[in-house]
């Protein structure tokens, strides 16, 4: 096809040491789509490349894909899923940008293209920079400038648009992808292919009771047909309509007469060949999106969609002491949510383990005094794109660059006298989050009971697994008298004891093994204050606020510290620490309890012990903050 040839010209293949060296020694800029065999070059930025090519048609720019496998200088982007597009001038790097975002690779062409010129022609000097994403993570002031991160900005509204076989065979698909970008639409990705018929059949599954349903299947699959995601660059909260209105009605008589100048008017046929498709709504267009492109969707989900994720907070011992209430009202004011929260004194081992990248660095002595010099408030914070809203509000790392550039940023607000380290960290990616979140709040066991006659059993039930507990083991049963008093034994000299042993023993209750980071702090604060009409007061969204009569049947049980969690799951369950005695959750498939019981196994494994030691030493004080964005993300942890 026309349109793959063209395609291989625009691009030079690097394929080993030799041919990097040389494309890095030509004059001007080139564009370096870095990717993974498996995944193969962005092709959604290929029509922009060729489009800018086009435009500027300009000698010193050139674009090339690597491969980063085959080449030593790209080791360090082996494994990397998410498009990485270099920027290279003069042999060296200028600008790194991530994601197949249209508009941000056009606008960043432009300028390092014209900044390239002016250091060509004027001598100027040219700005190389490292790739910030690739580096770990430099906490402290050091001497090297540093370019910010580059940001993604989120993405609007994007719709799936096919130009048909018929349109295609006609030779016409440049032209319109022509018209397509002159009237401002991006194309974001771009696949020419051939549909089986099973795939047509699959894709219009909706229109099957339609009597041209058969003649649909045939001509859709007849030949070629180009696979498009767009997006729109100007002022358009909804490129969805946009895209309908610019292709025109469905019926070509009637795009014809109303809309003469839409696609459909000029391309279509006849009928059911009209020439193009564009998605009816956003969740046809995310399940087209799926359809076509299923690992474009994941990249979006990421940089464009913004799902609800966690990152790591560390504040550290100077700032901890000294502006801990201004920066947590810094953090609820940007919308964060604090999931988890905890005041911890490191020693210098798990300063070396969390920091174990850093360990040659010439700043690590400084970062190792200040982290161990007085408890480190740790928080887990939740909100859509946690980690890259978090650095955003953090600023530069580098706290002289912090303060003349971002003076707003909470690095520069917050800088507690010390000016050699940071005060406040973020983690890095999503994944590095959950690793920084499991060494800080480490998966915990405790024990929790639903009394006898507690009534919306079910609803507690539903509420664990919406807060993110695991139900690693449950059982119903009756208590003896004996067992209740051993359970209760700590308040065999209380007033009430008698009566609590009565109460617990008089009838079935349900008893469960809840796994979570955290787990015992924030089953506690899930039920409440043992008193309902406190829990009503302090905590009115609580189980025993909601569910508890009165303070002897109050309802629910959670054990109030580790050790006693301990205890009580041994007393109740015996040894349960091996995998073949797993109680399956009732209500959630095996597979899933499986599933998260190994990954629990795993976490146990890889956690420290130290940590565990150190963490009996310190008061742990943790707030369970509950609102709506947790949930959601409850469900989306659990699927
Ligand atoms: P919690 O269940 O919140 O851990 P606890 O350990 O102090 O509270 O007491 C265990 C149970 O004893 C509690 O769930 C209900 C009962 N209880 C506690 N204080 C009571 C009181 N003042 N009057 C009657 N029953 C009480
Ligand atoms: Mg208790």
């Amino acid at each position: 096809m026309a349109g793959k040839k063209k395609e291989n010209t625009l691009q030079v293949n690097i394929t080993n040491d030799e041919q990097w060296n040389d494309v890095l020694a030509m004059k001007g800029l080139t564009v370096v789509d870095v990717y993974q065999q498996w995944c193969g070059p962005c092709r959604a930025v290929m029509s922009l490349f060729r489009k800018m090519k086009n435009e500027l048609g300009d000698d010193l720019l050139h674009f090339a894909t690597a491969e980063a496998d085959s080449i030593e200088a790209l080791e360090k982007y082996r494994g990397k899923c998410e498009p990485t597009f270099l920027f290279y001038a003069g042999g060296e790097l200028v600008g790194v940008l991530r994601g197949p975002n249209a508009p941000l690779l056009q606008k960043t062409i432009q300028e390092e293209l014209k900044k390239e010129t002016n250091v060509l022609e004027h001598g100027t000097g040219r700005k190389v920079v490292k790739d910030e994403g690739l580096i770990e993570e430099e906490e402290v002031n050091d001497d090297h400038q540093h370019d910010e991160d580059v940001m993604v900005p989120a993405h609007k509204s994007y719709t799936v648009a096919l130009i048909k076989p018929d349109v295609v065979a006609h030779g016409k698909a440049n032209e319109i992808i022509m018209k397509i970008q002159d009237a401002g639409f991006v194309i974001l990705a771009h696949e020419e292919r051939t549909l089986t018929e099973a795939e047509v059949q699959d894709f219009y599954q909706h229109k099957a009771t339609e009597p041209y349903f058969q003649e649909l299947i045939q001509f859709m699959s007849s030949g070629p047909s180009h696979v498009l995601v767009i997006s729109k660059t100007e002022e358009c909260d909804d490129v969805i309509p946009a895209w309908r209105e610019f292709i025109g009605p469905p019926d070509i008589e009637e795009a014809k007469m109303k809309q003469p100048e839409s696609l459909r008017a000029q391309y279509g046929t006849k009928s059911v060949f009209n020439g193009l498709h564009g998605s009816n709504d956003s969740e046809r267009a995310s399940r087209e999106l799926a359809f076509f492109f299923p690992n474009f969707r994941m990249a979006m989900a990421d940089s464009e969609q913004e799902t609800v994720e966690r990152t790591l907070a560390l504040i550290r011992p100077d700032a901890a002491r000294e502006n801990r209430e201004e920066i947590l009202a810094r953090i609820h004011e940007s919308g964060f949510t604090v999931a988890m929260q905890r005041e911890v004194m490191l020693s210098e081992e798990q300063v070396r383990q969390f920091y174990s990248s850093h360990l040659q660095e010439e700043y690590f002595p400084r970062l190792m005094e200040c982290m161990t010099s007085g408890p480190v408030l740790a928080l887990a914070l939740v909100k859509q794109g946690a980690v890259k809203h978090w650095r955003g509000i953090l600023g530069p790392k580098d706290l002289i660059q912090a303060k003349n550039e971002e003076p707003e940023c909470l690095r520069a607000q917050f800088s507690a006298g010390n000016p050699s380290v940071n005060q406040l960290h973020g983690s890095g990616s999503p994944e590095e989050a959950e690793r920084e979140i499991r060494f800080f709040f480490p998966t915990e066991q405790t024990l929790a009971v639903i009394k006898p006659d507690t009534e919306h059993r079910e609803e507690i039930l539903k509420e664990i697994r919406a807060r993110g507990f695991t139900i690693s083991h449950m059982k119903d049963t009756v208590l003896s008298r004996d067992m209740a008093e051993e359970f209760y034994k700590e308040h065999r000299d209380k007033p009430f004891f008698s009566q609590l042993v009565d109460y617990m023993c008089r009838g079935p209750c349900s008893v469960l093994v809840l796994t979570k980071e955290n787990a015992v702090e924030e089953w506690r604060a899930t039920m409440g204050p043992t008193d309902p009409s406190v829990a009503r007061e302090m905590a009115p969204e609580s189980l025993r606020a909601r569910f508890a009569k009165d303070v002897l049947e109050n309802g629910v049980h959670g054990s109030s510290n580790t050790k006693h969690a301990h205890e009580k799951i041994q007393f109740i369950f015996g040894d349960i620490d091996s995998e073949s005695d797993l109680i399956h959750d009732a209500a959630s498939p095996p597979l899933e309890a499986e599933e998260s019981f190994a990954e629990l196994k795993n976490l146990q494994a890889s956690r420290s012990p130290s940590f565990d030691q150190k963490k009996n030493q310190t008061e742990p004080s943790t707030t369970f903050v509950y609102n709506r964005l947790l949930k959601e993300y409850s469900r989306f942890i659990t699927g």
